[in-house]
């Protein structure tokens, strides 16, 4: 077959391992100009109008961040994602949400793996679906975080299905907020009446979601009882998950002291909330992954302690009202540093929601060293300082990673 892989990041990577076989011809398309690590020979069209030329092809494999609609190439047009599902020998778990959706997917996957379980932790947490596919049995359990991206054009949906929260994101890839639902949806679109879906009783957008199953249903958050004892996490956002990981894996594990055993071994993602170290009393905090306004006030609820926190970064057009609100709200938020190409925005909103002058700070030096020195200036003995943007991190990095890392080593050397 003549196959074109679309997007040649971590997905197209493991789909050019997995479709390259004799009987195939790979192309490579990608928007970027050029790309690293090609392999020896391959054939590409690349440059901003690669996807306008993939009509000669029998097969598109778009990768997760493309947009649907930039490949107009109807039924040729597959998937990872539902290559892995057509494919998967094992039963699927798949969490979706706009927050929460890593730790959730790996508290469920150290729940199974305390009680016995070969568990394969996949999907938008990291490790590409179809790189593992090989190594799973039919005895196994597949935990596969599954993003909006991934969702867009599935035809399958898992076993298990968990909504957490879902707030409004990605809506400079998405055309708007019900483009984003309806993908979401399709994580129970296709569910049967023995399957699972696990939802946040809180948010409107999981009931609505839930009412298109035919599944059983399961609602949280519920009380833990004492399992919430064990939980190693900070904030009350992530008993909600633990709760969510309990009421999913519910067809495989029940017995109490297991549940406890895989909560209490969990300890964070990183980049995720995690302590990085104390300096003259005060205690660094690295939340990179915070991309959303949602995440950051999740963040903010983590503390009880006064906090300066670092927010701001690549503009995928937001809406900042309910952080300002919050922010305006919690006077245990001393100070607001704001950065990256999202820092006017933000500030006009914390002036609009009437946020006192000195509560924040616009920072339009791009040194990342510089601003954390300057958020470390405004703390006292006491305080948390939490990097949690509340933005993704392209205008300054590559990743979410690479801005944690970078936070981490500062605070390191200070
Ligand atoms: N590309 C284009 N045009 C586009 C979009 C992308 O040409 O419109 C090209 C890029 O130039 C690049 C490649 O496609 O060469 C990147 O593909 P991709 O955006 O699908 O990213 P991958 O590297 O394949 O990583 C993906 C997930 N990324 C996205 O969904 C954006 C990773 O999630 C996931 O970990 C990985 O697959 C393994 O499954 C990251 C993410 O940011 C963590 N996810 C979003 C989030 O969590 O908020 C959804």
């Amino acid at each position: 077959m003549n196959i074109a892989l679309a997007g040649f990041g971590q997905e197209g990577r493991a789909s050019y391992e997995y479709w390259n076989t004799p009987e195939n011809t790979l192309t490579i398309a990608d928007e970027r100009e050029t790309i690293d690590g090609l392999p020896d020979g391959i054939r590409t069209v690349v440059g901003a109008d690669a996807f306008a030329k993939l009509g000669e092809f029998d097969l598109i494999i778009r990768s997760p961040g493309i947009n649907p609609k930039k490949l107009p190439y109807g039924e040729k047009v597959w998937s990872p994602t539902n290559e892995f599902f057509v494919k998967c020998p094992a039963p699927i778990i798949g969490v979706t949400g706009t927050k929460g959706k890593g730790t959730t997917s790996s508290l469920i996957a150290s729940i199974l793996t305390a009680a016995g379980k070969t568990v394969h932790l996949v999907g938008n947490i990291g490790t590409p679906a179809l790189t593992e596919l090989p190594k799973i049995k039919p005895d196994d359990i597949v935990v596969f975080e599954l993003s909006s991206f991934q969702l867009w054009d599935i035809k399958k949906s898992p076993q298990v299905a968990v909504v957490l929260g879902i707030e409004p994101d990605h809506l400079n890839v998405h055309d708007a907020m019900e483009d984003y639902v309806a993908a979401k949806a399709n994580i129970v679109r296709f569910q049967t009446a023995d399957d699972l879906m696990v939802f946040n009783r809180n948010n409107q957008i999981a009931v609505q979601i839930a009412s298109l199953s035919p599944g059983r249903k399961a609602e949280y958050p519920f009380e833990l009882g004492d399992i919430v004892s064990t939980i190693q996490l900070p904030g009350p956002h992530n008993v909600e998950n633990a709760s969510a990981a309990v009421a999913a894996v519910q067809d495989y594990v029940t017995d109490p002291e297991v549940l406890k055993q895989g909560i209490s071994s969990f300890t964070g993602l990183p980049h995720r909330i995690k302590f990085v170290r104390e300096v003259g009393g005060v205690r660094f905090y690295d939340d990179s992954y915070s991309s959303a306004p949602a995440a950051s006030i999740a963040a903010l609820k983590s503390f009880n302690d006064p906090k300066i926190i670092i927010l701001g970064g690549y503009e995928k057009h937001a809406d900042f009202s309910d952080l300002a609100s919050y922010v305006a709200n919690d006077a245990t938020v001393k100070k607001a540093v704001l950065i990256g190409q999202t820092k006017n925005r933000i500030a006009e909103e914390f002036s609009r929601q009437g946020i006192a002058d000195d509560r924040y700070v616009v920072i339009d030096d791009t040194d990342f060293s510089a601003i954390i020195r300057q958020a470390y200036e405004a703390a006292e003995s006491g305080d948390v300082l939490l990097l949690s943007p509340g933005c993704a991190s392209f205008d300054m990095f590559n990743n979410f990673t690479e801005r944690g890392d970078r936070f981490v080593d500062i605070v390191n050397d200070l």
